[in-house]
């Protein structure tokens, strides 16, 4: 027998996913996740008998779920499918899916809107961070048309503008995570840093590429993902995460200097596919260490002098441009303090159902 289990499909930023409530899955991680692995359709590269797209970024799960903790509306919990193994992971958290929890949280009943706009509180269960997302709900009711553009996506949709609090150190507890600006790993430099996801900052130049390579150009590249992988595995217990083999952590970003008026131009490997564009927190902690001195990054850019205040760092990608609007309180050098950072992201509502397993 199927079994049919109640489902929303949104489009979060540049990221797809199926959006559940806790209480429709097995509560028990294993069984949720066998459920998990029949609804995407892996292992399996092309998920051909699941609603999985192929690819990381379509290959998502945003499990949401009322929250007991205070000041917070709902809990959510991002789950990573992982598209050709057997396996589902929640050592990362996801801002691109994050931008779906508060459309969702309000379509569901979690929350209930008010009439213009309305703030959905989110916890973030991966990391225990909180953001907060400002859905616009005329007439109480989601609106997901607008003029929003975001790199990455065709056309526009409603904004949805979204708030990190305490992101700093969420999965590695530390912004820093190995105490260092700078690591050599293998002979390369590298910078491991934490604002909200785990990031290592590498030098294009290191690796004899431009850093302007297509995805598809630096997946072709055997050497270089080689090379790659050989300094994520042997830096991921170094930054707190353990045997990183089978997990989606850290993120391996190659900088190289801005090509279009942005301050560092970047290709992410996410960790094994490159990222179209640049995941929500991954460009946050790209764009901390931008304004870092003695990081990987400022050195390369130099263009970023922090200031205490507001400043707006633009980091290119492979589809346009991030931009992240950070509160920074500086103290001696490398001692910085991001106190706030807000992006401007875009969900859809794509289908409401049920998937069947
Ligand atoms: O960094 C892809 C995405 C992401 C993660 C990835 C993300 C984030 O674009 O917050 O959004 O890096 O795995 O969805």
């Amino acid at each position: 027998m199927q079994q049919a289990i109640p489902c929303m499909v949104y489009r979060g930023g540049t990221s797809k996913g199926l959006y559940f409530l806790a209480s429709d899955l097995p509560q028990e991680p294993e069984a949720r996740n066998q459920v998990l692995l029949a609804a995407m359709g892996s292992p399996d590269t092309r998920q051909i008998d699941g609603m999985g797209g192929g690819h990381p970024l379509t290959s998502k799960v945003a499990v949401v779920s009322p929250s007991a903790h205070d000041d917070i509306d709902v809990d959510y919990l991002f789950l990573q499918v992982v598209v050709d193994k057997a396996e589902v992971s929640d050592a990362q958290n996801c801002g691109n899916i994050l931008a779906g929890v508060g459309p969702f949280a309000i379509e569901r009943g979690l929350v209930a809107a008010q009439d213009g706009h309305t703030d959905v509180r989110i916890h973030m269960v991966n990391t225990g961070a909180k953001a907060v997302a400002r859905v616009e709900t005329p007439g109480k009711q989601v609106n997901y048309q607008g003029e929003a553009k975001i790199d990455g996506v065709p056309g526009s949709a409603a904004p949805v503008p979204i708030d990190f609090l305490d992101i700093a150190g969420s999965s590695c507890g530390a912004l820093l995570p190995t105490g260092n600006l700078v690591d050599e790993i293998n002979g390369v430099s590298v910078t491991c840093i934490d604002n909200g996801m785990p990031v290592v900052v590498l030098d294009a130049a290191d690796f004899g590429i431009e850093g302007t390579e297509s995805p598809e150009q630096l997946e072709a590249n055997a050497e270089l993902k080689q090379k790659v992988e050989a300094i994520r595995l042997a830096i991921g217990p170094r930054m707190n995460l353990g045997d990183v083999e089978k997990k989606t952590v850290p993120k391996m970003c190659l900088v190289s200097p801005p090509v279009n008026g942005g301050v560092i131009n970047t290709r992410t490997f996410i960790p094994h596919r490159v990222h179209e564009a640049i995941g929500v927190l991954g460009s946050v902690s790209v764009a901390t260490a931008c304004v870092m001195p003695g990081t990987v990054a400022y050195d390369l850019t130099g263009a970023t002098d922090a200031a205490s205040g507001a400043s707006l760092i633009e980091v290119e990608h492979p589809t346009g441009f991030f931009s992240v609007e950070m509160d920074i309180a500086q103290g001696d050098g490398a001692d910085i303090t991001v106190n706030r950072a807000a992006l401007l992201r875009t969900a859809r509502l794509l289908m409401c159902g049920e998937v069947f397993v």
